[in-house]
């Protein structure tokens, strides 16, 4: 391994390996071979990284600087995210084995994050309160929280960690990263871009390590003010649970099993494309995929039949080649994970359609792929209907009318996102309404917008990210008093 391909994180301005003195292997998804090394840090990697961002919120430049200076460095580092999009995209590519074409379109967006999030920075205003007591002025103030935790998952590193990292900033936070320790040269490689931007020494620090042996050292720091985690519902809770010790703010996003659901009476071919891409577009390995297929009970097997084709001519490959469709998955236990999952739904009587395995293709054999594969006649209390695989399989369900496909629909612990398809104006504003979600699409499935706030109800987390409430996410508001009296009234008495 040549040092060129080893990165490095970034603590107080400065490059730096790990205490530790090991490194962490990040392996190509699509050759099964490692194509980079990060630092495997420890605690005391963790506690430097922590402190550093302290100091920096304490003392200048960072805690001086006017917000529209922090306004005009995020709008920077977007312009860079945008000149070196293909260069970070390829790095996520190689790390994560997600299409190019899907990395490569994120990170060509991300910058937006960081335009609209620069422009809020100097629009984050308190107000003069009316008051009943005429002695005394009152107004607040909205100030950031202090130090911020963000930890990001493998499946879309750069974009999961700009929605955190846009508005903490814009916010006046500062900022430890722990990336996946499966996917974190891309974050690396921004701090090559975020050190370009100029931002202050100790703004934004990383740690790389894995999840378990540096967690909770990130997330029970008494230094530390927040956590913004996307992840899975288990270490979400367990995150959770550990912040509770020390009243730390949580933005949590935990994936889903979202249903997508399609009526009689909808577009049919838009449809099916609309569940194909709800679930194999990321080889499913995304919080928002569309896993459960609900269909009207009169167009069941049209609409099966369709998906099956459709997927059926799936092009899987390499994940750089324009013309593949489908990639690897990103990790040889998500992998296990999902062969098991279809091995349980053939246990519990749900009908294989389509794939079921890995591919016998001796091209994709270096590489971590599974088949698309499609379950039918699959009921709601099945497994696979009810526990987040994140894998290229879909469960379709029949329903009967309206009232039972919220029914099914909402018959779930998650509630991130969801999709209907119908030409019906009322029905699609009445599901609207009924599913208890945090993201409805209608007529499409996976749209996200740096306008528009994303996370869910229920076991897919707590609060948002993303539209001009995810600010508040990262702000307290502080309530300032002046007396205007003469002198000091009775001290023992509430004024
Ligand atoms: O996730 P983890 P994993 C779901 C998906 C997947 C499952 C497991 O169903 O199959 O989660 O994936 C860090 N303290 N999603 O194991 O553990 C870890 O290092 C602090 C949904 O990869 O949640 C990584 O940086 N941090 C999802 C991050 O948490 C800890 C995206 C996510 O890893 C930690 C990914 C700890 N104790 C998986 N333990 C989505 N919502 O999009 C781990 N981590």
């Amino acid at each position: 391994m040549s040092e060129q391909t080893r990165f490095q994180n970034v603590v107080n301005g400065t490059k730096c390996d790990s205490t530790t003195g090991r490194w962490l292997a990040s392996t190509n998804p699509f050759t099964g071979k490692t194509w980079a090394e990060v630092p495997h840090c420890g605690v005391e990697d963790a506690n430097a990284a922590v402190e550093a961002a302290h100091r920096a919120f304490i003392r200048g430049p960072w805690s001086t600087m006017s917000a529209t200076g922090r306004g005009k460095l995020l709008r920077r580092l977007g312009d860079l995210i945008a000149r070196d999009a293909e260069k970070l995209a390829a790095i996520e590519t190689r790390d994560n084995g997600k299409l190019f074409a899907e990395m490569s379109g994120q990170c060509r967006y991300i910058p937006e994050w960081f335009y609209y999030f620069g422009g809020l920075a100097d629009k984050i205003e308190g107000g003069v309160l009316p008051m009943d007591k005429p002695d005394l002025f009152s107004y607040t103030k909205r100030e950031p929280l202090g130090v911020v935790v963000a930890i990001t998952p493998w499946n879309s590193p750069l974009l999961l960690l700009t929605w955190k990292l846009a508005p903490a900033l814009a916010a006046g936070n500062t900022i430890v990263i722990k990336p996946s320790e499966y996917t974190s040269c891309s974050t690396l490689a921004l701090m090559e871009l975020v050190n370009e931007a100029g931002f202050p020494e100790g703004v934004i620090n990383t740690v790389t390590g894995f999840g378990h042996e540096i967690g909770p050292a990130l997330t029970e720091h008494p230094m530390v003010a927040k956590i913004a985690f996307t992840g899975g519902d288990a270490t979400g809770a367990a995150i959770y649970a550990g912040a509770a010790k020390g009243l730390k703010h949580v933005t949590l996003e935990l994936g889903g099993k979202s249903p997508n659901i399609i009526f009689a009476d909808a577009n049919i071919d838009d449809a099916v494309k609309g569940a194909i891409s709800g679930i194999f577009a990321a080889s499913g390995q995304t919080c928002i995929a569309g896993s459960r297929l609900l269909v009207q009970r009169s167009v069941y097997d049209e609409i099966s039949a369709k998906v099956v084709n459709f997927a059926r001519a799936a092009r899987l490959g390499d994940p750089m080649d324009a013309n593949t469709q489908v990639g690897p998955v990103t990790t040889l236990p998500q992998r296990d994970k999902i062969l098991n999952y279809m091995a349980i739904a053939r246990e519990e009587g749900a009908r294989c359609l389509l794939g079921g395995g890995t591919p016998q293709d001796p091209a994709l054999e270096a590489g971590w792929f599974v088949q698309p594969t499609i379950f039918g006649d699959v009921s709601n209390d099945m497994r696979i209907a009810r526990e987040e695989v994140f894998g290229p399989i879909l469960s379709i369900i029949p329903f009967e009318d309206e009232e039972h496909a919220i029914e099914i629909a909402n018959d779930t612990i998650y509630g991130l996102a969801s999709g209907v398809w119908t030409s019906n104006i009322r029905r699609a504003f009445t599901m609207a309404d009924r599913i208890r979600a945090g993201t409805v699409w209608v007529n499409t499935y996976r749209a996200v917008s740096f306008m528009a706030p994303f996370g869910g109800y229920k076991m897919s987390g707590i609060g948002r990210e993303s539209g001009q409430y995810a600010i508040d996410e990262y702000l307290q508001t502080k309530c300032v008093w002046i007396n205007l009296a003469e002198g000091v009234a009775n001290p023992f008495v509430l004024r």
